[in-house]
């Protein structure tokens, strides 16, 4: 089997990912890894003064770790600004939010050149190379510049924007043009697909066949929906070790018979946390019988806090709960416990199986692990109600879940009293049904599935 090269600009190790507040893509491209192994390049998170970037490389288990640093330029203007102040929030449906600067697009292509040129001495003719997320677009075309000649493929981990959207961005015809450049281009959803489709037909002038062949600009692309998912099978064990933490036995005990609400998210405007708030406080204020017998915990680590955007965000949030406790809580109850920290993934995990209700529901979201974890680490005698927003990628597929507007407060909080009063055949039937969901496409499926399609790669003439 080829030798497989995973490109992320973060690169998860395993002991850090146990400790938890990882993103969602390390989550799921490390166990994607773990399978089959390969090396895996990308960033050491790190800020450096140097000139030349030290490069570290590290094996664990079957997997190499390569890493670069970034110097302080290149972070300010490749990851805190073309990646996270222009493209994140241009995909998430948020031109509003974006902060487009010229020198941040030449650094944006600076670092790929980077990582082009650090990952070249590691490349082997018969790898098969599998670049991951929007701060990497451009990498094929360098690739191929260089002289490699292997498959490379793509995953967008985030929703791609609609046209009309996506115009906003001055330089959306390199950037199309950039993902022409690969073998197989993946979404997490159909939506996502045509979404690219439609940007490529009407601003590209591009044909494409109804199997997802892509002919423009002289490059055929092949298309496909693979949504992530997650290692539904080891799920129950994790949650079990997760129980003898002590966060976990020390909630369980101050709940008593109280049930409780849980939301897990990185601190990301993207995420509808404030929204979630605001249904809660509806929630709380027609529904005066569950006062007291309910308790809703967010945990929400800080993400990208030096990206104005956010910023701004952790202090809405840090209010908006203030105001919550402030209007309801009492000398015995405080009904929104706010955690601003992350978890290790197996405490994170039984705290979901503790919960009667989790509660997902991002304005916009690539996926959403998070609410297949929450599905996944249920007891299937007791399973608790996923309420999910129809924007995220998930409720293509979890479609028995208590589905969502989250912009529409006063229904999100209406769906959540459902949640807390179904009857448990009817959690057990919805949570069955999700079930069988996710142990067909757990991460083994999507790795699987993307990497066959890269490697087939039928539609091309020539290597
Ligand atoms: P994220 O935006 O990071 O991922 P998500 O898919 O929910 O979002 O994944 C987050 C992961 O981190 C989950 O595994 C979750 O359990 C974990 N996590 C979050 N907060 C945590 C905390 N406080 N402590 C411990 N663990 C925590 C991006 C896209 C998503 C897409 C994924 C994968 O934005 O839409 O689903 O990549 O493609």
């Amino acid at each position: 089997m080829s030798r497989l090269i995973v490109v992320s600009n973060r690169v998860a190790r395993p002991d850090a990912l146990s400790k938890g507040a990882q993103g969602g893509l390390a989550v799921g491209v490390l166990a994607a890894m773990a399978e089959n192994g390969g090396l895996w390049f990308g960033w050491n998170g790190r800020i450096e003064n140097r000139s030349t970037s030290e490069v570290r490389e590290e094996r664990r288990k079957n997997i190499d770790f390569v890493t670069v640093g970034l110097r302080q330029n290149e972070y300010n203007n490749f990851y805190r600004g073309y990646a996270n102040s222009v493209l994140w929030p241009l995909f998430h449906q948020r031109p509003d939010l974006m902060n487009y600067r010229h020198h941040y697009r030449m650094g944006y292509l600076g670092v790929n050149r980077k990582y082009v040129d650090y990952l070249l001495p590691y490349l082997k003719k018969d790898d098969v190379i599998w670049i991951h997320d929007y701060q990497l677009i451009p990498m094929a075309r360098m690739l191929r510049e260089a002289g490699v000649k292997s498959p490379i493929g793509f995953f967008l981990h985030t929703p791609f924007p609609p046209l009309d959207l996506l115009r906003a961005l001055p330089d959306h015809r390199e950037v199309l043009n950039e993902m022409l450049h690969y073998d197989l281009l993946g979404f997490h959803t159909l939506t996502d697909e045509r979404d690219f489709h439609e940007s490529i037909r009407y601003s590209l002038n591009g044909d494409i066949s109804p199997s997802g062949l892509i002919e423009c600009q002289g490059h055929q692309v092949k298309t496909g929906v693979y949504p992530i998912g997650i290692e539904t099978a080891d799920i129950p064990n994790l949650v079990q070790s997760g129980k003898l933490s002590k966060e976990y036995q020390q909630l369980k005990k101050e709940l008593s018979d109280r049930k409780l609400l849980i939301g897990v998210d990185r601190l990301d405007y993207s995420k509808g946390i404030f929204h979630r708030f605001q249904a809660y406080e509806q929630l709380l204020k027609h529904h005066g019988e569950l006062h007291r017998n309910i308790v809703y915990m967010q945990v929400a680590p800080t993400s990208r806090g030096d990206v104005q955007a956010y910023g701004q965000l952790a202090q809405q949030i840090d209010q908006a709960a203030g105001h919550v406790n402030g209007t309801y809580a009492d000398f015995d109850w405080t009904p929104l416990r706010y955690l601003n920290r992350g978890f290790r993934r197996n405490t994170v995990l039984a705290l979901y199986n503790l919960s009667h209700v989790g509660f997902v529901t991002p304005l916009r979201d690539g996926m959403n692990l998070v609410a297949k974890e929450f599905v996944a680490a249920q007891d299937g005698e007791d399973p608790g109600v996923l309420v999910l927003s129809k924007m995220a990628g998930a409720a293509a597929e979890l479609t028995s879940a208590v589905i969502v507007n989250p912009y529409d407060t006063e229904a999100v909080a209406s769906s959540l009293a459902e949640a807390i009063q179904m009857p448990l055949d009817e959690r057990i039937d919805r949570w069955q049904q999700m079930m069988v969901v996710l142990q067909r496409n757990d991460i083994h499926a999507w790795q699987h599935n993307f990497r066959a399609d890269l490697i087939a790669r039928p539609h091309k003439l020539t290597p």
